[in-house]
């Protein structure tokens, strides 16, 4: 279906099922390179082009911008609880509700490119080190939405969400000639 294709252009997620060393460590050089692709495809656009929805009656780009700074600074917090508590409850947040607040209306794409680059930055000096001891990666949280999730899969997820609002902006670009 067209929707679906704009909605979720690389499909939904299937996750890997037992995840490899390997795996993780593609994934964790795919959530390196987040900011600045995220970065390269909305720094030329227009506070119009920014305003636009990126499919009809989705989300306009900044708000989609402004949304992955708030799932990866949740993600990021919940991973860490992870770390540091015996299979904690993980926070969720109504992202629907967020997004029609008024700072994915009015702050600029630039302030969330920026916490973006710098809460990735935390995150992979964090997955860095935890490579050494890989078994930590197998410690579990819960999610409301997902229900018992390793950091494994937290990583995973973390990777395709990123991927996967990109390319809603890449869709929208190249379907308005944009590029
Ligand atoms: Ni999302």
């Amino acid at each position: 279906m067209e929707e679906d294709r704009m909605r979720y252009p690389l499909g939904r997620l299937v996750p890997a099922a037992n995840p490899t060393t390997e795996d993780l460590e593609r994934w964790i050089m795919d959530i390196g390179g987040i900011a600045a692709t995220l970065r390269s495809e909305v720094e030329k656009l227009t506070m119009a082009q920014l305003l636009t929805p990126y499919r009809p009656g989705g989300w306009t780009v900044l708000q989609v911008v402004h949304h992955l700074a708030d799932t990866d600074l949740n993600a990021y917090f919940r991973f860490k609880r992870a770390l540091t508590e015996d299979e904690p409850q993980a926070s969720t947040f109504r992202e629907d509700a967020f997004a029609e607040l008024a700072d994915y209306r009015v702050t600029p794409a630039e302030v969330s490119l920026a916490m973006l680059g710098a809460l990735h930055r935390r995150f992979l000096d964090l997955l860095q080190d935890l490579l050494q001891t890989p078994a930590q990666f197998r410690r579990t949280f819960t999610s409301p939405k997902h229900g018992v999730m390793t950091l494994a899969q937290a990583v995973e997820r973390f990777a395709w969400h990123g991927r996967h609002h990109i390319a809603q902006i890449t869709g929208l670009k190249s379907r308005m000639g944009w590029n």
